[in-house]
């Protein structure tokens, strides 16, 4: 196999135990995982337990059938994204096409042959993968391999709505790197690349919380999200940020403020309310920030 990933979890969903057990004879020699279940509502329960990486789907079973199990499939975010092949004998157009219409992303008619399922089966892992690869990528920043922008826009949302449901604090700090400029004119831009991932990589290691993001925001300015946190705390994280990366003793012969790469930050946090709205925050921390460069750079504010 070209590909050189063999390994994988595929489901096998279908009244028949001799279908289940021809598919794991199947699908077993070549590398493949298989589990099963006897009927619709058993391989969605199973599905959204196992999490497995392909479905072959029969459509004829007693309850829901599969077209149905697989509109199921499709509607839970869980396992919307897995792709599910049909594996049937009805071999009609319209059946096809209503696979399809589904969300299905193969149909096979049986009686199959056994290279043929597995050529599709690996075709389809291949896809899913390289899938996940692209909305993964999507989110990271290329320089300093830390979430971009799209993918704070994401978070930051998503944490400002569980905020307003729990009613818990949501803080934010935005930082910028100090006379960044005059470093890249200094030092040069390949320089200034090196100092912008270090920077980065420090920031992404000073938080501590699965749920504490840092993203780069834009150019040489970064944000941290820490959900569930109150500005104390915040403020301490962000002295923390800044020591952290005053360490790395980034030499720095053209900053007004310090030898070495230093940061401004601005923090802010409030308890979400319908009365505000995200883009509240931000710009609360965002004027922090901007009263930490106008006092003189080199400082947390809040
Ligand atoms: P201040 O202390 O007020 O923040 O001044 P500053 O010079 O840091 O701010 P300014 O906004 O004037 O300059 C930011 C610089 O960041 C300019 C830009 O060339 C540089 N920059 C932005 N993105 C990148 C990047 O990806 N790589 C490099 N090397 N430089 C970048
Ligand atoms: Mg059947
Ligand atoms: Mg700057
Ligand atoms: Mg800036």
């Amino acid at each position: 196999m070209e590909d050189g990933h063999d390994d994988g979890v595929i489901l096998v969903i279908d009244d028949d135990q001799t279908n289940i057990k021809v598919i794991i004879d199947t699908l077993k020699p070549a590398g493949l995982t298989v589990i099963s279940a006897r009927n619709g509502e058993m391989g969605i329960k199973r599905a959204l337990f196992a999490l497995p990486d392909l479905i072959l789907l029969d459509v004829m079973m007693p309850g829901i059938d599969g077209f149905e199990t697989c509109r199921c499939l499709k509607s839970e975010p869980a396992t919307q994204a897995i792709p599910i092949l049909f594996m049937t004998a009805l071999n009609d157009e319209e059946s096809k096409v209503k696979g399809f219409d589904v969300g299905g992303v193969d149909y096979i008619t049986k009686p199959f042959g056994a290279r043929e399922v597995v050529a599709r089966v690996k075709t389809h892992l291949n896809l899913k993968r390289k899938q996940d690869l692209l909305e993964r990528l999507v989110g990271i920043d290329g320089l300093t391999e830390i979430p971009n922008r799209r993918q704070f826009d994401t978070v930051f949302d998503k944490e400002w709505r569980r905020a307003l449901r729990t009613q818990t604090p949501l803080a934010l700090i935005m930082l910028d790197i100090d006379y960044f400029k005059n470093f890249n004119d200094g030092y040069g831009h390949t320089a200034g690349d090196e100092c912008l991932r270090k920077v980065a990589q420090t920031l992404a290691g000073s938080v501590q919380r699965a749920s504490d993001f840092v993203a780069r925001y834009g150019g040489e300015e970064f944000a941290v999200i820490l959900p569930g946190t109150p500005l104390e705390s915040a403020v301490n994280i962000a002295e923390k940020i800044k020591e952290n990366v005053e360490s790395l003793h980034l030499y720095h012969a053209f900053s007004q403020v310090s030898n070495y790469v230093s940061l401004s930050l601005g923090v802010a946090e409030l308890i979400p309310s319908n009365e505000i709205s995200p883009q509240n925050l931000i710009e609360m921390a965002d004027r922090a920030l901007y009263r930490a460069k106008a006092q003189g750079r080199n400082q947390v504010i809040s």
